[in-house]
């Protein structure tokens, strides 16, 4: 709490509530036997830094024994009708808090910017630089989902190294992973790598999310932001895109689906892969997968026997060979804003483009590891 001053007495805080809302202050008018509420605040700075985990108490103190009401807001939930609120924070963000003491003769009011901070897992001697922990294998259907390398097994051998290969199926399959560490946003630098099995004239481009453990808990299931790649900004490029796919009758058939502007499609089963390409573990008729869609512009079918797809400039897994070096500072909010993490505990990749090539089949992102660089050797 170093960062809070504290008043040691009320004469200080009289000062304090003086200056802060003088008019509050002003001589009692002699007909008037109502006192405004003249009150100090022991956190007398409007912007709280704290990080999660931490609790602060809050305290507005009478210093003229005026009576009134007391009430605490955060947004517009009232959270302390008395003098004293204490905040424990759920999650990390930023919160105002408004005090407001009031009676028929006047209102104090003092607000509040708190800003929480995520709390960072540190690293230590033991920490790994792969991730650890599998949070959801959600992969699109694909001509490798049900067996290896689209099956839960798959998904599982990309943790603690990068010798695993995972597929993701067609667009909008996923998979959400997680470090035993929180990995630091080192600035101006890369912090981790996605490797994927990319060739110098192939790349299968995945977006890649990212996301803190907010509320502290262990779990991803906090806010994600998405790492802005280099193909973002394309006219064709959609975010808040979302795919159903649909069923089929039979393994044999095809897997239609329809997007969120009602196009429609299908992953087409090739000779290659004679089993179900719907995941065999979702029972139910249709699920739809959201995301955002990059352009197939990359690929090149004119020659049917040499298919190409070209890699983007930087920001995808499974994008160029060798592995895909990604900055946290790249992240971006739902609206589309630069925000600025600390550090990240949880990341998602999820096959960013819909397309079916031919012989090859749908383009499938894939993974073998994802490490944090500030680890690798
Ligand atoms: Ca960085
Ligand atoms: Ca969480
Ligand atoms: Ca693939
Ligand atoms: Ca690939």
């Amino acid at each position: 709490m170093k960062q809070f001053n504290f008043f040691k007495s009320k004469y200080a805080a009289l000062v304090l509530g003086c200056a802060a809302l003088f008019f509050s202050c002003s001589k009692d008018n002699n007909d008037d036997p109502i006192l405004a509420p003249e009150v100090g605040m022991t956190v007398d700075t409007q912007a709280v830094e704290m990080t999660m985990g931490e609790t602060l108490n809050f305290e507005a103190i009478n210093l003229n024994d005026a009576v009134y009401s007391s009430a605490w807001t955060i947004g517009d939930s009232l959270v302390s009708s008395v003098g004293t609120y204490e905040f424990m924070p759920e999650t990390s963000g930023e919160y105002e808090l408004t005090y407001r003491a009031s009676n028929d003769a006047g209102e104090f009011v003092f607000d509040y910017n708190i800003s929480v901070a995520a709390l960072i897992r540190p690293t230590t001697p033991d920490s790994k630089a792969y991730v650890t922990d599998l949070f959801e294998f959600l992969p699109a259907p694909g001509q490798f989902i049900n067996k290896s390398p689209g099956n839960l097994e798959s998904a599982e051998g990309v943790l603690n190294g990068k010798n695993g290969l995972v597929s993701l199926g067609a667009w909008g399959g996923s998979i959400t992973l997680g470090f035993d560490h929180t990995v630091l946003n080192s600035e101006n630098e890369k912090d981790f790598i996605v490797y994927g099995n990319a060739l110098p004239t192939f790349s299968e481009p995945g977006i890649i999310w990212v996301m803190q453990d907010e509320n502290a808990n262990g779990l991803a299931d906090d806010t994600w932001y998405e790492i802005k790649g280099s193909g973002h900004d394309l006219e064709d490029t959609k975010r808040n895109y979302s795919v159903t796919y649909f069923k089929p009758a039979t393994a044999d058939d095809d897997v239609a689906w329809e997007d969120s502007e009602g196009n429609t499609g299908a992953v087409v089963k090739n000779m290659f892969h004679s089993q179900a390409y719907y995941p065999e573990w979702i029972t139910a008729e249709s699920y739809t997968l959201t995301g955002t869609m990059l352009p197939d512009t990359n690929i090149d079918m004119s020659n049917p026997s040499w298919i190409t797809s070209a890699a983007y400039d930087y920001g995808y897994g499974d994008n160029t060979t060798g592995g895909d070096e990604i900055d946290i500072a790249d992240a971006i909010d739902a609206e589309g804003n630069s925000v600025s993490l600390q550090g990240i505990d949880f990341i998602k990749i999820q096959t960013g483009v819909q397309a079916d090539m031919g012989w090859l089949g749908e383009l499938s992102t894939e993974v073998s590891g994802i490490a944090d660089l500030s680890l690798l050797n």
